[in-house]
């Protein structure tokens, strides 16, 4: 897979990727992570990239012409099977828009920043636009992040375990169960005793009903 990420401060994205899971994922070649600056495409010299909005109003708006300049180039280059703008008013990103979007060849992903940007870069350019919840970052660099940590460790190899995706929260819209590790005992709290009995059956049957537990409580949603 390969991941284009157009942005006006691409410096914002780049730590995350240079570590964990993201990092083994390109060292493994199973994912390419490219950046590109938005204002390396700018109407002039000075780097003019946005513009107020037309009928007033406060904020600046990313300009048309740039984001034409850089997602054109790029289209000449490969296919892409989405070209994604992050943005808080869109559909919010889940794990089965993950599982899809994990199956892609190419991903360009549009990140917008100050007031948005033009709406017909949407109408024109945009084939599916993703939130990541219901409040308002100062822009879509942090959310392409998170959407490509949560597309990168579905493929095939990345992490080491196989099964491990399978066992996430959301996979079958239920919360993961409680996990408890060594010492068996601290401060005379317990792990539950059947996690100790080596008995596979039960400790299987006890993690799907602690899962159904944890989702009602915190999460009744999901089991709609
Ligand atoms: Cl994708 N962008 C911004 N700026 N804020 C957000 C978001 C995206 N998703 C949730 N809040």
């Amino acid at each position: 897979m390969r991941i284009d990420i157009i942005s006006v401060i691409p410096e914002l994205m780049q730590s995350p990727f240079e570590h964990s899971i993201l990092k083994r994922a390109q060292e493994k070649k199973l994912v390419e992570i490219h950046f590109h600056n938005l204002r390396d495409y700018a109407l002039n010299n000075y780097g003019k990239i946005d513009d107020s909005p037309f009928g007033g109003g406060a904020g600046m708006v990313l300009m048309i012409e740039p984001i034409d300049k850089c997602i054109t180039k790029l289209k000449t280059e490969r296919n892409y099977d989405e070209i994604i703008y992050m943005t808080p008013d869109a559909p919010i990103l889940n794990q089965q828009t993950s599982n899809t979007l994990s199956l892609s060849q190419n991903i360009l992903i549009l990140t917008g920043h100050y007031k948005g940007v033009d709406q017909r870069v949407r109408d024109l350019f945009i084939t599916k636009e993703i939130s990541i919840g219901n409040y308002v970052l100062s822009g879509g660099e942090l959310a392409a992040v998170v959407l490509c940590d949560a597309i990168v460790r579905l493929l095939p190899g990345v992490l080491g375990d196989e099964t491990s995706a399978l066992t996430d929260s959301f996979q079958d819209n239920l919360l993961a169960p409680e996990v408890y590790t060594r010492p068996a005992t601290y401060k005379n709290k317990e792990v539950p005793n059947v996690l100790l009995s080596g008995n596979f059956k039960k400790i299987d049957a006890w993690r799907e009903q602690n899962a159904l537990k944890r989702t009602k409580r915190i999460r009744p949603n999901l089991l709609n």
